[in-house]
């Protein structure tokens, strides 16, 4: 019995040597990402915390799966992916994602809206992103300029 604790232990020991927790790092460890603090990498998506998740590589419109509303990086849904399911409010910044978002598609049954070029004063130009629905393309005025979203089901 002491044995096995002992290995159990200095297995223990060693996973903490090996991996630092993830309140050591502020970031996912990944070229030119940013990702909210204690993400982690989950297959080839960063989830944060609260279940909110960016692709590493490029997406699809079908990867919007039920109950997402999901951002895409180019239009006609593709490139990188950024995701959110229920509640979500913040800045896209905090995913790297600023000024990057070209199309969405919105999977599941609450409203999002996103704004342009805001920070954290939500009193920008806002944008409605309905339930169920898709936008191949936001305009070219409104191309590469969303800066933060919130998934509330309240309309702009
Ligand atoms: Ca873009």
């Amino acid at each position: 019995m002491y044995r096995v604790l002992t290995a159990a232990a200095a297995a223990a020991a060693f996973a903490l040597t090996a991996v630092p927790p993830a309140s050591a790092a502020p970031s996912v460890a990944l070229p030119g990402v940013s990702a909210p603090v204690g993400s982690k990498l989950l297959g080839d998506e960063i989830v944060a915390p609260d279940g909110s998740r960016l692709s590493v590589g490029p997406k699809l419109y079908d990867d919007c799966t039920s109950g997402w509303v999901c951002l895409y990086a180019d239009a006609n849904w593709g490139g990188r992916m950024l995701r959110f399911s229920d509640y979500y409010k913040g800045n896209l910044k905090d995913w790297g994602f600023n000024d990057q978002m070209s199309s969405w598609r919105n999977n599941g049954g609450s409203v999002a809206k996103w704004f342009m070029h805001d920070h954290g004063t939500w009193g920008n130009p806002c944008y409605t992103i309905a339930a169920y629905a898709a936008s191949s393309f936001v305009g070219a005025a409104e191309n590469d300029t969303a800066s933060a979203i919130e998934v509330s089901n309240w309309a702009c």
